[in-house]
C-alpha cells in the first residue's frame, strides 16, 4: 500500500468518506436522518447536536463533519452477530483478534457467559444474566469490587449506576477521566476551585488568540478547527504548541466552508515544537518575557490571585539558558510565542493529552493557570481555560458522581433522597482499582462501556489484574480485545443500546458545560435483545437493593432520574424541566465571566512549577503514545493515518536527524524497549517531530508504556514513556 501524502487536513477527502461510510451503513437517507437526529454527537465532547441535529454544534451551525462520528455512526449501524460466530469462534481465536476486526465483527445483541472452564461465550437470557450479576454482588462485600464507566453513556445512566453502587455500599466508582483529563481536574480545582472549563462556545466566538497546546483538534476534534478558522479570519492570533508537526494544524481545508474547502485555510500563525514535557520550561519562559517587558496584568494579579509574588520570584530567577534547555526552544522563539499572546485581547488556552499524560500533568496545568493569570485572561468572557475534553460525555459522567468522592453538598443531598448514610471508604480511582485486583482485592468489576484493560499502561498487567477478578460485567456495544484479554474467572457481556438508539431522551454535558438534550432514536432491528444502560442498572438495583425511598423498579424513567439529578447534582437545577420545556442549559457555577472564583478567599492560587527533569541516556527517547485519525481511542477504523503520511500503525516517529546519530534508517524494524516489555518489528518512520521524541500508535504500545503516573492527579505518563530504540537485529539491549 503507498504511502498518503496530503497537503492540508480536512477537506474533499473527508466529504467523500462520509458519502462512501453512509452508503454501506444502509443507503445514504437511513444514514442521514440518523446522523440528522436531534443527538449530541457520541464521539468528542464539543457538544454537537442537540436542538438542530447531530450535524450542527451548539450555535446551531450545519454541517460540521467530522470523519470519527461518521465511522462511529457506521459501526453501530451494522448488523448483529449471531450465535453461530460465537459456537464457531473458540475465547482463544478472537483473543488475538485486533481491535480492528473486532468492531467490525457486529453489533453485540443478546447476553454472552463465560465461566472458568468454558472456551467459548455462550448466549444466555436476559434472566439467567442478571440473576448471576445479584448473586455474585451478594455473595460479596461492597469494598471488594468497583464501578468503571467510560465517557460514553448518558448522564441519567451514569448517575442511576452510582446511585446503585453506594446504595449497594461502594464508593469505588471511577471512570476513563483517571487516564484522561484527571490531571485537569486536579490542576483547575486546586487554582480555580471547579474541576472543568471557565468558558462557553460564545467565549470561543469573542476570542482573538488561542493557545492550542498538547492537542491535535484536526484529526481528534475537527469542528474545533472552523472556530479557530473564523477567529483568524476575525485578525486572531493562534499559537501552536506540539512536538510533532500536525498537518491539520498547519493547513485544514474545512468542508462547511466553501472557500477553505476549496483553498484550505491557515491555522497556526506559529507553530513551536518543543521537546516532550517541555511545556513548563516554555510557559514559564513566556512568562519571564512578559516580566521583562512589562506586560503583565498588576491590577489582576494584585487584587484577584495569590501565590503570584513566589512564581514571579522563580521566573525571574531561573535562567534563560535552563529555560531554553528544558523547552528544546530558542530563546527567540519563546519571546515571539510571549509577544503573540501580550498582543491580544482575549486570550484562550486550550489543551488536551499532550499536557495531562505526564508525571508532571498537573504542574502542566497549574503552569498555564499562571501564563493566563499573569494578564488577567481569567474570569472575563471571551477568556479564560478550556480542556478539550475526549469521550462525548465524560465532563457529565464525572459531574453526576460516576467518581469515587462526591462533594459534600452533592452527597448530603444524595443521603436525603437515598434515605440512607453513603459509604465512607475512600473510593479507588481507576488506577487503583486495578493495582487492587491485580493483589485479589476484587471480586466483581462492572464495566459500563469502554475498554478498560486497552486503555491500561502495561497491558501484562492489566490482563493479570483483570482476570484475576471473580466477575466482570462488561455493558458494550461491540466486541472489544478487553472481552478476551481482560474478562475475569467469569465473565458476562450485556448488550446496549448506542445513545442515539434510546427509546427516551438522555442529555450530555459539553466542554463548554451546556447540558444537551439528545432523543431516542431508530427502531430496532427485529430478534435484537439490546437494553438501553438506564434498563440495565435499574432492573439490577430493583433485584439487589432493599426497597428505599427512590423506587428502583420505576428508575427505568429518564424524566424521573431527571428529577432527583435536578435534586442533587450541584449545578443541575434546570435538568428537572429540560425535556418537558426543551431548554438545554450552561451548567450553573461553572463559567466565569467575573473574576470571583471558587476559592476559599474568591481569588486564583498561582503555583511555582519546577522543571521537570530530563532524559539521561543518548539512545533514550520520549515515547509519546498517540491517536490517528482513523481509530477512537481504543478501537481503530482503519490502519492507515493519511495526516501523518502512514499507512499502517505499527511504526515508530523519530526525527530523522536522532535516527541517523543512532545509525537507524527509515523502515528498518525496531526493537522498543522500556521497564514494562518489548516491543519487536515495529518500523522506523522520519517525522517532523521534535529531538528525543518518539511517537507510536495507542491501544498498540500499550504493550510497551510502563506503570508510571503523575503522583498528584494518578493520570498515567502516557506521553513519556521511557523507551531505548534499537535496530531489531541487535538483540536485547543490556
Ligand atoms: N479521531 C479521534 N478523535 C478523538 C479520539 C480518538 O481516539 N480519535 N479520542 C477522544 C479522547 S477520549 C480524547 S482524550 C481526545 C484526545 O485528543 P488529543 O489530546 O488531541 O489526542 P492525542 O493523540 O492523545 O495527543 C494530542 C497531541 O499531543 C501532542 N503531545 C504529546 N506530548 C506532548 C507534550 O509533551 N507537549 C505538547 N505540547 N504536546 C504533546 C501530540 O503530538 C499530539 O498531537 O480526543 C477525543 N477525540
Ligand atoms: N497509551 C495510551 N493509553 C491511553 C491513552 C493514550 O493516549 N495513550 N488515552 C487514554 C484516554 S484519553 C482514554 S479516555 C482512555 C479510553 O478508555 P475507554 O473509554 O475505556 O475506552 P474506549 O476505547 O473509548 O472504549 C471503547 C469501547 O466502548 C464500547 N462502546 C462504544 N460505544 C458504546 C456505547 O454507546 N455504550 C456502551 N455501553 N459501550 C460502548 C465498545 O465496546 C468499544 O469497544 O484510554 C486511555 N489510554
Ligand atoms: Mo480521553
Amino acid at each position: 500500500m503507498p504511502r498518503p501524502r496530503l497537503r492540508s487536513g480536512g477537506g474533499l477527502r473527508a466529504i467523500l468518506y462520509t458519502l462512501r461510510k453512509a452508503w454501506q451503513a444502509g443507503g445514504w437517507l437511513k444514514f442521514y436522518r440518523r446522523m440528522r437526529a436531534r443527538n449530541a454527537c457520541k464521539t468528542c465532547a464539543l457538544g454537537m447536536g442537540g436542538q438542530q441535529g447531530g450535524m450542527t454544534n451548539e450555535a446551531g451551525h450545519f454541517p460540521e463533519v467530522c470523519k470519527k462520528s461518521v465511522q462511529a455512526q457506521a459501526a453501530d449501524m451494522q448488523p448483529p452477530i449471531d450465535e453461530a460466530f460465537f459456537r464457531a469462534q473458540a475465547m482463544e481465536t478472537l483473543s488475538s483478534r485486533s481491535p480492528r476486526e473486532l468492531e467490525y465483527a457486529g453489533r453485540l445483541s443478546f447476553p454472552l457467559f463465560a465461566g472458568p472452564d468454558d472456551r467459548h461465550y455462550r448466549r444466555i437470557s436476559w434472566e439467567e444474566a442478571l440473576d448471576r450479576v445479584v448473586a455474585r454482588m451478594k455473595a460479596t462485600s461492597p469494598e471488594r469490587a468497583f464501578f468503571y464507566a467510560s465517557g460514553r453513556a448518558s448522564n441519567e445512566a451514569a448517575f442511576l449506576l452510582q446511585c446503585l453502587a453506594r446504595a449497594w455500599g461502594s464508593n469505588h466508582v471511577n471512570n476513563c477521566s483517571y487516564y484522561c483529563h484527571q490531571a485537569s481536574g486536579v490542576g483547575l480545582a486546586r487554582t480555580l476551585g471547579t474541576g472543568t472549563g471557565t468558558v462557553s462556545l460564545d467565549d470561543l466566538g469573542k476570542a482573538d488568540f488561542v493557545l492550542l497546546i498538547g492537542a491535535n483538534p484536526a484529526s481528534n476534534h475537527p469542528r474545533l478547527i472552523s472556530q479557530l478558522v473564523d477567529l483568524r479570519a476575525r485578525g486572531g492570533r493562534v499559537l501552536v504548541v506540539n512536538p510533532l508537526k500536525e498537518l491539520g494544524l498547519v493547513r485544514f481545508r474545512v468542508p462547511s466552508k466553501p472557500l477553505s474547502l476549496l483553498f484550505g485555510s491557515q491555522i497556526s500563525d506559529l507553530y513551536l515544537q518543543p521537546r516532550v514535557g517541555g511545556d513548563i520550561a516554555l510557559l514559564k519562559g513566556m512568562v519571564k518575557h512578559l516580566i521583562e517587558t512589562d506586560a503583565l496584568d498588576r491590577d489582576f494579579l494584585a487584587h484577584h490571585t495569590t501565590g503570584w509574588s513566589e512564581v514571579e520570584a522563580d521566573a525571574r530567577g531561573t535562567s534563560w539558558e535552563d529555560l531554553e534547555r528544558g523547552s528544546g526552544l530558542s530563546l527567540a522563539a519563546i519571546r515571539r510565542a510571549a509577544d503573540l499572546y501580550a498582543g491580544a485581547q482575549n486570550a484562550l488556552f486550550m489543551w488536551a493529552m499532550g499536557i495531562t499524560h505526564h508525571a508532571h500533568g498537573v504542574q502542566n496545568v497549574l503552569a498555564l493557570v499562571n501564563l493566563a493569570a499573569a494578564r488577567g485572561m481569567l474570569g472575563r468572557p471571551g477568556a479564560g481555560l478550556c480542556p478539550i475534553r475526549g469521550h462525548s460525555n465524560v465532563q457529565g459522567v464525572g459531574s453526576v458522581g460516576f467518581a469515587p468522592a462526591l462533594k459534600k453538598a452533592f452527597a448530603s443531598a444524595l443521603e436525603q433522597e437515598l434515605g440512607l448514610t453513603l459509604p465512607t471508604h475512600k473510593g479507588f480511582t481507576t488506577y487503583e482499582a486495578m493495582v487492587a485486583a491485580e493483589a485479589g482485592e476484587v471480586d466483581f468489576a462492572f464495566l459500563l462501556g469502554g475498554n478498560l484493560y486497552g486503555s491500561n499502561p502495561d497491558l501484562a498487567f492489566a490482563g493479570r489484574a483483570l482476570r484475576r477478578i471473580d466477575l466482570t460485567v462488561y455493558v458494550s456495544t461491540k466486541l472489544n480485545p478487553g472481552h478476551f484479554l481482560g474478562r475475569g474467572r467469569e465473565c458476562l457481556i450485556l448488550p446496549a443500546l448506542a445513545r442515539d438508539e434510546e427509546r427516551q431522551a438522555t442529555t450530555q454535558e459539553s466542554m463548554f458545560n451546556f447540558v444537551r438534550l439528545s432523543d431516542g432514536g431508530a427502531p430496532l432491528p427485529p430478534g435484537t435483545e439490546m437494553k438501553s444502560e438506564v434498563e440495565i442498572v435499574a432492573a439490577l438495583a430493583a433485584r439487589l437493593l432493599p426497597p428505599s425511598s427512590i423506587p428502583w423498579a420505576e428508575m427505568t424513567s429518564h424524566a424521573a432520574i431527571r428529577r432527583i439529578i435536578a435534586r442533587v447534582v450541584p449545578g443541575y437545577g434546570p435538568m428537572a424541566a429540560v425535556n418537558r420545556l426543551q431548554r438545554e442549559f450552561v451548567v450553573e457555577g461553572r463559567v466565569k465571566h467575573a473574576p470571583d472564583f471558587a476559592t476559599p478567599d474568591g481569588r486564583v492560587r498561582c503555583f511555582v512549577t519546577p522543571l521537570p527533569g530530563l532524559p539521561e541516556a543518548p539512545d533514550e527517547f520520549a515515547l509519546m503514545t498517540i491517536r490517528s485519525e482513523g481509530q477512537f481511542n481504543t478501537v481503530v477504523y482503519e490502519e492507515e493515518d493519511i495526516y501523518r503520511g502512514q499507512e499502517r500503525r505499527d511504526v515508530v516517529l523519530v526525527n530523522a536527524e536522532d535516527a541517523r546519530r543512532l545509525g537507524l534508517r527509515e523502515d528498518q524494524p525496531l526493537r522498543v524497549e522500556s521497564e514494562a516489555g518489548v516491543l519487536e518489528g515495529f518500523r522506523l518512520r522520519y517525522a517532523d517531530i521534535a529531538r528525543g521524541a518518539a511517537a507510536m500508535y495507542y491501544p498498540e504500545a500499550n504493550l510497551i508504556v510502563p506503570r508510571r503516573l503523575d503522583p498528584e492527579s494518578g493520570t498515567p505518563a502516557f506521553k513519556s514513556a521511557r523507551v531505548r530504540i534499537r535496530p531489531l537485529e541487535t538483540g536485547p539491549v543490556r
